[in-house]
C-alpha cells in the first residue's frame, strides 16, 4: 500500500489521532424496557432499538412488537405450555428438548423460544450468540469498530451497538422490501428461531428502527455494530456469525423563518444545494479507485422515480466519497502503525450491486491475497422505506461494511476463526486504539479428508448447490436476488450450505475450509456425485490423527441425514 503525504494524508492523519482520545461512551438502555408483548414465546427480545447511546426509552413504535403473521398469538389465546415456561429458566443458547421429546426450544439471551418447523438454529451457532466481541475492548473488532465510528462521528453520526441478535423476520427482511421469493429468506441461508423470528442476517434489520429514531432526534445520520448470522461456506473469509456496522446519512428539507415573520419549507433545490456543498466540504483523497460505475447503468441500477436525477447523483458522489474516505482513514491508521513497512498499492474498486432496499447500489472491492474482497454494500436508501418511518422529506445514502474483513486487512489477520480465538497467544496481540500487524503464532498442518455422495435428481430445475451470488457471498442479506433464478428459492434436493451446517456443528472452528473438488454424473443412472474435502487445522494446535478421525466420523454419521447417499 502507497499513500501519498498529501493535505489528506494530514487530514487522516490527524483524524487517525483521534483513535486515542476518549470516545463517546455508549449507555446501554435496559433492554426489558422495551419488551411490550408476548407473542408465542414468553416474552420477546424485538426491540425497537434496544441499545443506543441517547436515552430514548419511551420512543418505542408499538407496531415494531406485534407480531405479522396470521399464526401469531401474542394476545395470549394459546396457554403458556409448561414447556414453554420451564425454558425461561432453562441454561441460555442451548436448545432443551420436553420431557415427551417431541418438542423442543431454547432460551435466548434470557428469552424463552419454542420451536417450530421452520427452526433450524443449532447448538455451535447458539454458542456463539452473545459473545459481543465488537464491544469488548482491546478485541480487534472493537478496534476496527472504534475506527469506523471516528470516521462517522457524533454529533453528525450518532454511534449505536444492538446486541441482541434475535429479530423478526419483518424487520429482517418485509420491511426492507425483499420479495417472498427472495433466497435469503430460504432456510438454506438464514437461521430460524422460530417461522416468524430469526437470527438477523445483516444490520439493516434495525434500519426501520434507527430511521424512526432519527424523525425525532437532530442527528444526521448513524452507525450501528452487531454480530449477524448466515448459513454460509466455510472459508478463510466466511464464517456463521460475522459482524457487520451499517451506516446511513440523510438530507432534509426543514422550515426556514422568512423575512416577513413567517416560515416556508425548504424547497428540494435548496437541500440539492446542501449536499453538494457537504460533498465539497469533504476532504479529497489520494486512493486508486477504479470506478466504471461513474456512469452506472440507469437500466440495470436505476435512480428511484421519485428522485431527482442530479440531487441522487449528488447522494452517489456524497456515498462514495465519505467511503472511499473510510478505506483511506483505515489504512492510513494501520500504515501509521507500522512505518517502514513495504505496503503494497491498495487496489479498490467500485462495482454495481442489488439491495432491495437502495437504488442505486454499489459495492466497494479491495484487492486482497491476490483476489478481489468485497468489503461493503451500499446505495441510496429507497425512499418508501423512509416515508414509512416517518422521512418523506428526506434523501439519503446507507451502507453496510464486514468488520472482519475489514480487521483482515489492517491487522494481516490471515483467517477469519481467528476473531474467535480465546487462546492468550492471539488476545494479547492488540491494544485499544492501536493497529498491530498480527503475528501467527505458528501454522499448524492441515489434514485433508474427503467425503463424496450422490445427490437425489432436482425438482424442477432447482439447484443442488448453494444459490451463491457471484462475488462468493450468500444472498441472506439481499445481496444479488437478481443473480439468482427464482427457482433457486424453491427447495433443493440439496443445499452446499446443509454440508457446511453438519460439518461447523461437529468441528466448529477446528475446520479452516471445505471445498467441492469433483463433481460428475453418472451416465448409467443420471445421479450426480460430489466430492467436498473438509480441512482440519486448528488455529491453536496440532490436532492428532485420532482426533480428526472421529470428527470424521462423526461428519459421516451427520450427513446420512441429509437427502443424499454416501459412496
Ligand atoms: C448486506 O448485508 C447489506 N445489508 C448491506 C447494505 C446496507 C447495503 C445498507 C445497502 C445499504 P451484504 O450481504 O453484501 O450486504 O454484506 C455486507 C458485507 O458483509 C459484505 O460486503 C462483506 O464485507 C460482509 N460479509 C458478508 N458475508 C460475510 C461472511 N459470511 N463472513 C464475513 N463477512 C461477510
Ligand atoms: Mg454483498
Amino acid at each position: 500500500m502507497h499513500l501519498a503525504r498529501t493535505g489528506v494524508f494530514l487530514w487522516a492523519v490527524r483524524s487517525a489521532r483521534l483513535l486515542a482520545l476518549p470516545v463517546q461512551r455508549i449507555s446501554l438502555i435496559d433492554s426489558k424496557r422495551w419488551l411490550s408483548h408476548t407473542p408465542r414465546c414468553l416474552s420477546s427480545p424485538f426491540a425497537a432499538f434496544p441499545e443506543q447511546s441517547a436515552q430514548q426509552g419511551s420512543k418505542v413504535d408499538p407496531k415494531k412488537t406485534e407480531k405479522t403473521s396470521a399464526s401469531d398469538h401474542g394476545n395470549g389465546s394459546i396457554p403458556e405450555s409448561q414447556f414453554q415456561r420451564s425454558l425461561a429458566s432453562a441454561p441460555q443458547n442451548k436448545i432443551i428438548h420436553d420431557t415427551t421429546g417431541s418438542g423442543s426450544g431454547a432460551n435466548i439471551l434470557g428469552q424463552p423460544f419454542v420451536f417450530d418447523d421452520v427452526s433450524n438454529v443449532t447448538d455451535s451457532i447458539l454458542g456463539l450468540v452473545g459473545r459481543n466481541l465488537y464491544d469488548t475492548p482491546n478485541h480487534p473488532l472493537h478496534i476496527t469498530r472504534k475506527l469506523i465510528e471516528s470516521v462517522f462521528q457524533y454529533p453528525l453520526y450518532k454511534n449505536h451497538i444492538a446486541s441482541n441478535p434475535v429479530v423478526t423476520t419483518k424487520d429482517n427482511f418485509d420491511v426492507l422490501g425483499f420479495p417472498k421469493d427472495h433466497p435469503g429468506r430460504s432456510r438454506t441461508d438464514t437461521y430460524y428461531v422460530d417461522s416468524q423470528t430469526v437470527l438477523r442476517t445483516h444490520t439493516s434489520a434495525h434500519q426501520h428502527a434507527a430511521f424512526q429514531y432519527m424523525s425525532q432526534n437532530p442527528e444526521k445520520g448513524y452507525t450501528i455494530c452487531a454480530d449477524v448470522y448466515r448459513r454460509d461456506s466455510i472459508d478463510r473469509s466466511h464464517f456463521p456469525v460475522f459482524h457487520q456496522m451499517e451506516g446511513a446519512r440523510m438530507w432534509q428539507q426543514y422550515r426556514m423563518k422568512t423575512t416577513k415573520g413567517g416560515t416556508r419549507l425548504m424547497g428540494q433545490e435548496e437541500r440539492k444545494a446542501q449536499i453538494k456543498e457537504d460533498l465539497d466540504n469533504l476532504p479529497e483523497h489520494s486512493l486508486e479507485i477504479i470506478d466504471e460505475g461513474g456512469h452506472h447503468n440507469y437500466k440495470t441500477n436505476p435512480v428511484q422515480i421519485s428522485h431527482d436525477e442530479k440531487e441522487s447523483e449528488l447522494v452517489v458522489q456524497h456515498l462514495k466519497r465519505s467511503l472511499e474516505l473510510l478505506v483511506q482513514r483505515v489504512f492510513t491508521a494501520a500504515q501509521e502503525a507500522m512505518p517502514g513497512t513495504k505496503q503494497e498499492q491498495l487496489k479498490v474498486r467500485w462495482v454495481e450491486a442489488y439491495f432491495p432496499f437502495t437504488s442505486p447500489s454499489f459495492e466497494l472491492e479491495v484487492f486482497w491475497q491476490g483476489e478481489w474482497l468485497e468489503l461493503l454494500g451500499c446505495g441510496v436508501t429507497k425512499q418508501e422505506i423512509l416515508n414509512n418511518a416517518g422521512l418523506n422529506d428526506r434523501i439519503g445514502w446507507a451502507w453496510g461494511i464486514g468488520v472482519e474483513r475489514l480487521a483482515m486487512l489492517l491487522f494481516e489477520i490471515p483467517d477469519i476463526r481467528l476473531f474467535w480465538s480465546q487462546d492468550e497467544r492471539f488476545l494479547s496481540q492488540f491494544k485499544e486504539g492501536q493497529i498491530t500487524r498480527f503475528k501467527p503464532f505458528s501454522k499448524y498442518p492441515p489434514c485433508y479428508k474427503d467425503v463424496s455422495f450422490w445427490v437425489r435428481p432436482s425438482p424442477d430445475g432447482a439447484s443442488p448447490i448453494g444459490a451463491e451470488s457471484s462475488s462468493g457471498v450468500a444472498a441472506a442479506a439481499g445481496g444479488d436476488s437478481t443473480k439468482a433464478s427464482p427457482a433457486e428459492t424453491q427447495p433443493a434436493a440439496f443445499h452446499e450450505n446443509d454440508i457446511m451446517e453438519v460439518v461447523r456443528n461437529v468441528a466448529g472452528t477446528l475446520v479452516e475450509d471445505v471445498k467441492l473438488v469433483d463433481e460428475f454424473v453418472s451416465p448409467k443412472t443420471s445421479k450426480k456425485s460430489l466430492c467436498y474435502r473438509i480441512n482440519y487445522r486448528s488455529n491453536e494446535r496440532t490436532l492428532t490423527n485420532e482426533e480428526v478421525n472421529s470428527l470424521h466420523d462423526q461428519v459421516l454419521q451427520q450427513l446420512t441425514k441429509l437427502p443424499i447417499e454416501i459412496r
